[in-house]
């Protein structure tokens, strides 16, 4: 079989950032992210600043705007902090540009060459939900530090005294919360041919505990995966509801970035002052649990000690842990998770993780 949108993997997650300079200080310092690029004033770019930062093959750029009244601007007011571009690294950016839009995407952005002395790169872009989008990225033969127009920079800290210097090295997954999830299931499904992965939340669920529904697409290769969530409707106030409150309309979630060292990662950061989840002590004294995923790399005490939960399936078994929200707004947020053969995505830990979602939504009184 053909591949109807052959994909790299991701090439950039895009944050739009009312202060670019501090959000990059802060992934360099706790999340141990290495600054590689720049753009801004004093390369040209009149109107904003963009700080570029890698951890293996994550890469995040930070655009913050110099000057009010831009698109860049408005939509941080607007939506406070947060992803704007999920950009996608292609072969073929044009065929891909043109494949989607022959299938029903709106184009944003028409193929176009971007060329300076490291090389040429081809853009597009495409919109996905609420005002996200996805750039199309087509880079193989560029030697730049990122794309056209940016400067090579220096690290701002030190990388991270753990093994390899890095405390992750690839984005796992992104995750949007939309409002109607069957109808993005369907667009990543004509548009960029993606299937259905297993793992879902079903109205059963959905009710009992998490007052959300979840179903997850991928690409053919499993390298781009994008679970996407709706509201329900149960007792209380759904946490997808709350963010599509306080973002102002679909948006995405969380990144979830696939570390080797779940336990090193959690330590720097911890140290470093971000905020994870509370997972209670009966998490890990519940029998049930201890059986059920039986022997992990680690005594469960050290999970236990940092809150990590567990989960195992057929293929294997993951660690996982998620951030408290990392800006100003209850929106996005961070997962780490360390796969040991599961595909999965924490379906056994959903209760936990919702009922600690749902106590941090009523500290803020939004239940
Ligand atoms: O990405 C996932 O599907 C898991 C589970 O609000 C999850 O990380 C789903 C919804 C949510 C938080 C985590
Ligand atoms: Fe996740």
């Amino acid at each position: 079989m053909t591949d109807v949108f052959p994909l790299h993997g991701m090439d950039a997650v895009v944050f739009a950032v009312g202060n670019a300079k501090l959000a990059a200080h802060f992934y360099a310092t706790a999340f141990g992210m290495r600054l590689v690029a720049y753009r801004g004033p004093e390369t040209g770019c009149r109107d904003e600043v963009s700080y570029v930062l890698e951890s293996g093959s994550a890469r995040f750029e930070l655009r913050g705007a110099v000057r009010a009244g831009t698109p860049l601007a408005r939509h941080v007011a607007e939506h406070g902090d947060g992803v704007i571009d999920l950009a996608l690294e292609v072969p073929d950016a044009a065929a891909a540009y043109r494949h989607a839009v022959s299938k029903g995407a709106k184009g944003l952005v028409e193929p176009h060459v971007v060329e300076d002395e490291h090389g040429k790169v081809v853009l597009a872009a495409i919109a996905t939900y609420g005002e996200t989008r996805h750039t199309l990225v087509e880079r193989s033969g560029y030697h730049g530090p990122y794309l056209p127009g940016y400067v090579a920079a220096d690290p701002i800290v030190p990388p991270p005294n753990v093994k390899n210097g890095r405390l992750f090295q690839a984005i796992d997954h992104c995750v949007g919360n939309v409002e109607r999830m069957d109808e993005w299931v369907e667009f990543y499904e004509r548009i960029m041919g993606f299937t259905k992965m297993a793992e879902f939340i079903g109205d059963d669920i959905a009710t009992e505990y998490s007052a959300l529904m979840s179903k997850v697409v991928a690409d053919g290769t499993r390298k781009v995966k994008f679970p996407l969530n709706e509201p329900a409707t149960g007792k209380r106030k759904s946490q997808i509801e709350e963010f599509l409150e306080f973002y102002g309309g679909p948006g995405v979630q969380h990144v979830a970035l696939l570390t080797n060292d779940i336990i090193a990662a959690i330590d720097h950061m911890r140290q470093a002052g971000v905020e994870f989840l509370d997972t209670p002590d009966a998490y890990y004294d519940d029998p049930e649990l201890r059986a059920r995923i039986g022997e992990v790399r680690v005594p469960i005490e050290e999970l236990k000690k940092r809150r990590i939960l567990v989960d195992r399936d057929e293929d294997g078994y993951l660690l996982q842990i998620f951030t408290k929200p990392v800006g100003d707004r209850p929106t996005f947020f961070f997962e780490l998770i360390e796969r040991h053969g599961s595909l999965g995505f924490g379906k056994g830990n959903f209760k936990a993780l919702f009922e600690a979602i749902e106590r941090e939504q009523a500290r803020r009184g939004n239940l």
